[in-house]
């Protein structure tokens, strides 16, 4: 089963997408999300220029290899732009893997450890009284598990906070949207916040809440801390994850589970943080860790050491990402929670996929393969538009610094 065709396609339906779509000698056709927020055409330049042509002719049955020569064979190992592209060709792989056989992705990671995949939806707010309404709202419609982000008084906008309450977009505009950030106003902040989510909701769901890496390690410490009686599910990415060092200092502080890692590539980004049980949760996913192959790596290191997944799932992680971490989500022992941000309308007409939510949690269907697909006549009526990230200042002036 030769590899006989591979098409990148850059596409925006309500945002941007990258989307790998392999073709076999045996008719099948398989998707991968190559999906980098804000460096979209630096992944389909590296696919299409230095790896789509290193995959015609291979045997496209052969997943693991294929995953060692890319990996390895492009010398420069690691790093977001090369491990999102060998995610995307491994992700196609097993589709087609999936194809071939007949059957979900799952069955041929070990079959079902649990039926459904217990999700975290997003209540954010400008206010207190905005959040709690939505909170309420979540639990409404049957979620067990909500992340709450909230506009912090003193500072005109905060990264997680938006107008839409259902997905937010931070990747907003074609320069950087600039933010303004103290650790004081928030700390001093926040904790009543997430005091006043348990007080009105009670503490029958779990609660999460992001820091999105804008902490050094003893105000992430106070924090933790601080949070204690709300019970948190994960406090997440408290300081930058590149600091591993800086996690010891915040686990002698506090018994809050601490979640991190949306942005390291490889399981040797994650060893110090998963060996030394510096964390609980690993925050990579399948589209950012080099595909299913290589996340499962991670995920069996951090079964070893009482580390449990929790895989990013925003709004830039496309349905075929989606679909790949809920396979891995299913059928691996050490599952925690899910991250869910439902995709726009317009998203979900170019990726037609075979999940849905129900009771708090995504369920997957038997349909063989991963169960997503990309309809190119759609995505083609949806062109590339450039969209950034925003980056952080402290209201000096001064860029936020670490
Ligand atoms: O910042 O997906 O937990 N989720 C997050 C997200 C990420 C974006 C980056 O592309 O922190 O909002
Ligand atoms: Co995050």
């Amino acid at each position: 089963m030769k590899i006989v065709d591979a098409r990148v396609i850059v596409c925006s339906p309500d945002r941007n997408f990258v989307t790998l779509k392999l073709q076999t000698s045996s008719g099948l056709t398989g998707v991968g999300d190559a999906t980098l927020n804000g460096r979209e055409l630096s992944v389909a330049s590296y696919l299409q220029d230095h790896v789509c042509p290193l995959l015609i002719g291979r045997d496209g049955a052969c997943i693991e290899d294929t995953w060692q020569y890319l990996y390895k064979g492009g010398y420069w190992r690691g790093g977001p732009v090369g491990m999102t592209a060998i995610a995307a060709v491994d992700m196609a792989l097993w589709d087609i893997k999936g194809k071939t056989a007949d059957l979900p992705v799952f069955e041929l990671l070990g079959g079902k450890s649990r039926d459904a995949v217990l999700v975290y939806g997003h209540a954010n707010g400008a206010t207190a009284p905005e959040v709690l309404e939505w909170v309420g709202r979540y639990l409404d419609e049957g979620y067990r598990a909500v992340r709450v982000q909230c506009g912090v008084p003193g500072l005109q906008s905060t990264y997680g906070v938006s107008a839409d309450k259902r997905s937010y977009e931070p990747a907003d505009a074609d320069v950087p949207t600039e933010n303004l950030w103290s650790s004081e106003r928030y700390l001093s902040f926040i904790p009543g916040v997430l005091e006043s989510v348990r007080k009105h909701h009670g503490f029958d769901f779990h609660l999460l809440h992001d820091v999105h890496h804008r902490l050094r390690p003893i105000e992430a410490a106070e924090l933790g801390k601080r949070l204690e009686p709300y019970r948190l599910f994960w406090l997440e990415d408290p300081v930058p994850a590149e600091l591993q060092e800086g996690f010891r200092l915040i686990r002698q502080h506090t018994t809050t589970p601490l979640a991190v890692g949306e942005v390291l590539p490889t399981v040797w980004d994650f060893r110090t943080l998963i060996t030394e049980q510096l964390i609980d949760y690993v925050r990579t996913s399948v589209q950012r860790a080099g595909g299913i192959s290589h996340l499962r790596k991670i995920a069996a290191l951090a079964e070893l050491y009482h580390v449990r997944m929790g895989c990013h799932g925003a709004t830039d992680l496309s349905p075929v990402t989606m679909a790949a971490a809920l396979h891995v989500d299913v059928s691996i022992p050490n599952f925690g929670i899910q991250e869910y941000m439902p995709h726009t309308e317009a998203t979900y007409e170019v990726f037609p996929r075979a999940y849905a939510f129900r009771d708090g949690c995504l369920h997957l269907s038997d349909a063989p393969g991963l169960g997503v697909d990309i309809d190119e006549a759609a995505a083609a009526r949806y062109p590339y538009r450039r969209a950034y990230l925003p980056v952080n200042r402290l209201e000096d002036g001064t860029m936020h610094s670490w």
